[in-house]
């Protein structure tokens, strides 16, 4: 990346220390760093004792075939055992595991670790009784109730890999993932509540049984009654959860599996071609995202913790369910969606001390005004959590000053599905956080920046972010296709992980995220990043969120074209909206990164988990038909878009 385009993110120069409090108690020191670097597998080697193992592994790594690790090699687990047994075991039975809130304002249930374990047992044994047997895969296409936990921990506990999608993804989606794996049993609902109404589930399942070309596939649906609406019913292939369910025995003998046993496969969208499976296995993600969700957000038995993400989303797998409930962590489940002030309100009932959210989110209540918020107590908070895109050093400043009373550490943290577990967070009792950067790699850890040669690009430049040595909750494959695992994430440059991430390194060596490699643009020969000058925007007064693409110029190759939504505050913008906003970026970072257009929209293309697609909106740039929509969270975005983009200056 040229100097000038590192201008803009390195003049941020506020620090914020962490709480003397935090500090003095946490669970993980400044040392850890020194003890991860001496010897890396006896660190995570004493992450995994903070487990329950059957049999003792023999070897904490084996990296003999690279890139397929193998984690704890000989050692034997059960993931649901760790999650809800042992908890009860060590008498903790009566603590709130998850205090689940529906999107109907009265509808709420809070389930104990020892009413878990029962629910867990019962679906369990409803499985087996189905036909289910280690090694085969189950769908889960769920709303958030209680009930996909209890499915997903029901299907560890039998050794039978879950696959989890999407609720809000369509029947075909939904068909090519269970052929794809191979699932013989989905489990799902009639329909979950969203924006107030219920929305049915049952009929995308139905249509993509249809389109199943193996009769092994989908034998079986189970299905929870959640909404109470009508659905069709196949006698001979679904079944009432609360019949198979409630019914069967609350004792099931779990069994251990081997460490490397498939745990999971979840498909993300590869940006060409059709879906990739990331497959997790057991021992080794149970041990990462246990360890980090201890780390980074210095979980203690008292908290009340609370991820607002998806649980089809790899955030909702690691940091809602596998991770906090290890910990034997208490926490929120919440049904519903972000409007106005229910998020604000469920934090002052519930107390909420540790909270996990996206960028997007905050962004949204940057653009509904502080008064919202304000208007709630949320003195209990005391971490606040970011994750899924870079966070603007704007709205990185207000999460912690709006939302976190200016007494809140924000931690973001930087992963990715194929990671499993966080990668680079800053320590909330160790590192003084710098808004924008999610600074260095978490002990154990080997990240670095490197060029187009595999070299350390040193600190003050930007390059190629790179994995260099495996960690326990790392991909072990792609389902299906080692060639294509291999393909995409080992092949750019011997041994290094290609994380597909722009970043750069600043004078102290902290990293930044400076967004896709595939999203940098090239105007007139300089390198620009999208989230660099997506930051620029936002820092403006008037701008709540912004989008940044490369389009096809002819002059300089590429021009800069941005999508901005204003905060609500700030009306229209004035006539002169675009022309203030342009001269604002070529303030904050130097002319080359002018926008030539700016178009000014009420919303924004966005997948369910809040990443915004830039490809669509290079669609709109380049004047072209809008490409695949179906993973939009609102497909009709895109027309809205559309439509103003003909009066685009
Ligand atoms: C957990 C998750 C992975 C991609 C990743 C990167 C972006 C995630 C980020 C971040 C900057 C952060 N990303 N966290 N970029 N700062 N803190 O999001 O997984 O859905 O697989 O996406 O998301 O581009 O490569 P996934």
């Amino acid at each position: 990346m040229s100097e000038q385009t590192l201008s803009n993110l390195m003049h941020e120069d506020r620090r914020f220390e962490p709480p003397t409090d935090l500090a003095a108690d946490a669970n993980v020191k400044e040392e850890a760093y020194a003890r991860a670097d001496s010897d890396r597998e006896a660190f995570w080697a004493a992450a995994a004792d903070r487990l329950e193992w059957g049999q003792k592994w023999d070897q904490v790594l084996d990296w003999s075939n690279p890139p397929f690790a193998k984690w704890f090699v000989g050692g034997t687990i059960n993931a649901s055992v760790n999650c809800v047994d042992r908890h009860v075991a060590a008498g903790n039975g009566d603590k709130v595991a998850l205090h689940w809130i529906g999107e109907p304002e009265d509808d709420t249930r809070d389930i104990t670790y020892a009413q878990l374990k029962d629910e867990v047992s019962k679906a369990a044994n409803a499985l087996t009784e189905l036909g289910v047997q280690k090694g085969d895969r189950v769908a889960i296409y769920m709303p958030m109730i209680p009930e996909v936990v209890v499915a997903m921990l029901a299907c560890a506990r039998i050794g039978a890999p879950h696959t989890v999608v999407f609720g809000g993804f369509s029947a075909d989606a939904l068909a090519s993932r269970i052929t794809d794996c191979g699932a013989k049993v989905v489990i799902t609902a009639d329909g979950g509540y969203r924006r107030g109404a219920p929305s049915a589930l049952k009929p995308a399942v139905d249509e993509a049984v249809t389109k199943l070309e193996d009769d092994e596939l989908a034998r079986k649906v189970l299905v929870v009654r959640r909404t109470g609406q009508d659905v069709d019913w196949d006698d001979d292939r679904d079944v009432w959860w609360h019949e198979a369910v409630d019914n069967a025995s609350a004792d099931h003998e779990p069994e251990l599996h081997d460490a490397e046993h498939p745990l999971f496969v979840m498909y993300t969208s590869g940006s060409t071609g059709k879906p990739k499976g990331i497959l997790h296995t057991t021992g080794g993600y149970l041990t990462g995202t246990s360890f980090t969700h201890w780390e980074v957000f210095d979980l203690k038995d008292d908290d009340v913790y609370w991820c607002t993400a998806d649980v089809g989303w790899i955030t909702g797998h690691s940091y809602m369910v596998y991770g906090p409930l290890a910990n034997g962590a208490t926490q929120v489940m919440f049904e519903g969606t972000p409007e106005k002030g229910r998020w604000w309100q469920i934090v002052q009932d519930y107390k909420v001390t540790l909270f996990y959210t996206a960028p997007t989110a905050i962004r949204t209540f940057m653009k509904q005004g502080r008064e919202i918020p304000d208007g709630y107590d949320m003195s209990s908070l005391r971490l606040l959590g970011s994750v899924g895109e870079p966070i603007n050093p704007e709205a990185y400043v207000w999460y912690r000053e709006v939302i976190g009373g200016d007494r809140c550490p924000v931690v973001d943290t930087w992963w990715q599905t194929e990671t499993g577990q966080i990668m680079i967070s800053p320590l909330p009792g160790v590192t003084a956080g710098k808004p924008g950067s999610a600074m260095k790699a978490l002990p154990g850890i080997a990240a670095d920046v490197v060029d187009d040669d595999a070299k350390s690009v040193g600190n003050g430049n930007g390059g190629y972010l790179v994995l260099k040595e495996p960690w326990p909750a790392m991909l072990r494959t792609l389902w299906g296709d080692d060639q294509r695992f291999k393909d995409t994430y080992w092949s750019r440059w011997k041994g290094l992980y290609f994380a597909g991430d722009g970043a750069k390194l600043d004078d102290d060596g902290d990293i930044w995220l400076l967004g896709r490699v595939d999203d940098v643009m090239n105007v007139s020969g300089h390198r620009l990043s999208t989230t660099e000058i997506e930051s620029a925007l936002v820092s403006h007064p008037k701008v709540a969120e912004a989008a940044v693409v490369g389009a096809a110029d002819e002059t300089t190759g590429q021009a800069v074209c941005a999508f901005v939504i204003l905060r609500d505050s700030a009306g229209d913008g004035g006539e002169d909206i675009v022309e203030e906003l342009r001269k604002h970026v070529a303030k904050e970072i130097g002319a080359i990164a002018k926008p030539r257009q700016i178009m000014v929209v009420a919303e924004l293309p966005k997948t369910r988990s809040g990443k915004i697609m830039r490809r669509l909106l290079k669609d709109v740039a380049e004047d072209r038909e809008v490409g695949d929509v179906t993973t939009l969270a609102d497909s009709t975005v895109m027309d809205l878009i559309k439509s103003r983009s003909t009066g685009a200056s």
